[in-house]
């Protein structure tokens, strides 16, 4: 089968575009009914839903942001009674209270499709068996990726994190064919499939990898370690969770789901970028029951890319996220991205895939980037001159692609801690000082 629900999939432009406006009505409409916080929004702007008159008119609407459903913790945004909330997740982020989402029943069934969907899209189907290797609690990729197998008719191995040997066995054990896991945490099952000798054992055909960024390089080391196709899964607890955007076998940009959201790319100041060009992804939910949100700043960096796309479906389609608008690193006035950093380092022999990013203010008040980087076993020949050799050719290769010098910190392969959900790559250590 190519398409799950095909008429939506692949639903022309004109029909699509009035089926969006039809539910940007509706979702405005609820949330101005349904949710203080709106209605104070569309108060103080001066509007209502009945402003809503066509898609254009979404720039009419509030814009919503995390600290937004902070404020409101937990469930100050939810548009329905507590009632009809079967489901809550929660999202940690780096600081203060977690912002919690919940779900109506038909916001699971809703999500469930659209998960059946992607996975429809890169060539799954009943006879797969997927082991899902996130987390299965609050975090929303294990439950949210749980029930799309399940609705697809694959048998799910709900295996969770940890025990990195113990989850390889099971691949063999179970004759998994489909994986999802974060990139990072992929890169340590390559690892540790290395290791263990048995990656012709296994029987991997596809992964589905997301959660946090990831380059083309580490796409490439999946690919090659696991014999597979590596794809690339995109989304936020705020939007239901992953599911939202997804690549298809084409490996060139996710589709984004039109029939249930609108995707905008704005720049710093809110207003719409040139075409083609990098921006916030903003996202308006407009099927969502239980907790319906509008222009939401995601702060996750993409372009648009054109929609037409080979395999005939006909959704909007975005980039990969290229970068995060507050992941961004200001080093001595220069903007350096920690995904570049990564993507350099994948590529270079005699490192392993791990690494951690440190900035400090020395002395003069300068500040200084240091990247530390694990050295291969193989590449242990006991010979200093051989490490500094490796050192100098990280360092040439990180100055080449960031403008700007930076320390490299060779360690012992291991030394790095491994993830096994979002990796917490980069350490800010200048306000200490
Ligand atoms: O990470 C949902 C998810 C689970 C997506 C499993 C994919 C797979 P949150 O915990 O709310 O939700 O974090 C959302 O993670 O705003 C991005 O910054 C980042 N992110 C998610 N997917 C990708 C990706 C889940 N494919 C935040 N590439 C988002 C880059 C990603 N960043």
């Amino acid at each position: 089968m190519k398409y799950w629900q095909p008429k939506f999939e692949t639903m022309k432009h004109d029909e699509l575009q009035e089926l969006q406006l039809k539910r940007l009505k509706k979702t405005a409409a609820a949330v101005y009914e349904n949710v203080p916080f709106y209605r104070e929004k569309f108060d103080a702007l001066g509007i209502t839903p009945d402003d809503v008159k066509t898609l254009d008119d979404i720039k009419k609407l509030p814009m919503t942001r995390k600290t937004d459903l902070r404020d409101n913790y937990p469930f100050g945004l939810f548009a329905v009674p507590k009632d009809e909330i079967v489901r809550i997740h929660a999202s940690s982020g780096t600081s203060g209270k977690p912002t919690v989402v919940g779900y109506t029943a038909k916001d699971i069934e809703t999500w469930a499709d659209m998960m059946a969907r992607n996975f429809t899209m890169i060539g799954l189907d009943a006879s797969d068996v997927f082991q899902n290797a996130v987390n299965y609690g609050l975090f929303t990729g294990g439950l949210g990726f749980h029930y799309g197998i399940e609705r697809l008719g694959a048998m799910a191995v709900p295996s969770g994190t940890g025990n990195t040997v113990r989850q390889i066995e099971m691949m063999q054990d179970f004759g998994v064919t489909a994986i999802h896991c974060t990139p990072s945490y992929g890169l340590y099952l390559a690892e540790t499939v290395r290791e263990m000798g048995v990656a012709d054992k296994l029987s991997l055909r596809v992964g589905c990898f997301g959660a946090e960024p990831w380059s083309s390089s580490t796409r490439k080391e999946l690919e090659d370690a696991f014999q597979i196709k590596a794809y690339d899964s995109y989304g936020l607890s705020e939007m239901m969770g992953p599911g939202i955007a997804f690549e298809c076998q084409e490996q060139d940009g996710l589709h984004i789901w039109s029939d249930h959201y609108i995707v905008e790319i704005l720049d710093e100041n809110g207003e719409e970028v040139a075409e083609g060009e990098k921006g916030e992804i903003v996202l308006t939910s407009l099927t969502k029951e239980a907790l319906p949100v509008l222009r939401y700043r995601t702060g996750d960096i993409a372009r648009r890319l054109a929609s037409e796309c080979p395999c005939g479906r006909t959704s909007d389609r975005i980039s990969r996220i290229l970068g995060r608008a507050d992941d961004m690193l200001i080093v001595r006035g220069i903007n350096v991205f920690p995904s570049q950093i990564e993507d350099v380092l994948v590529r270079i022999e005699k490192i392993t895939d791990q690494f951690e990013i440190y900035l400090d203010r020395n002395k003069k008040k300068l500040d200084e980037i240091t990247v530390r980087v694990e050295l291969d076993e193989d590449a242990f020949t006991g010979e200093i001159g051989d490490l500094a050799a490796v050192k100098r050719v990280v360092e040439g290769d990180l100055k080449s692609v960031l403008n700007i010098r930076a320390n490299v910190d060779l360690v012992e392969k291991g030394t790095i801690p491994r993830s096994t959900g979002k990796a917490k790559r980069v350490f800010d250590r200048r306000e200490a000082i």
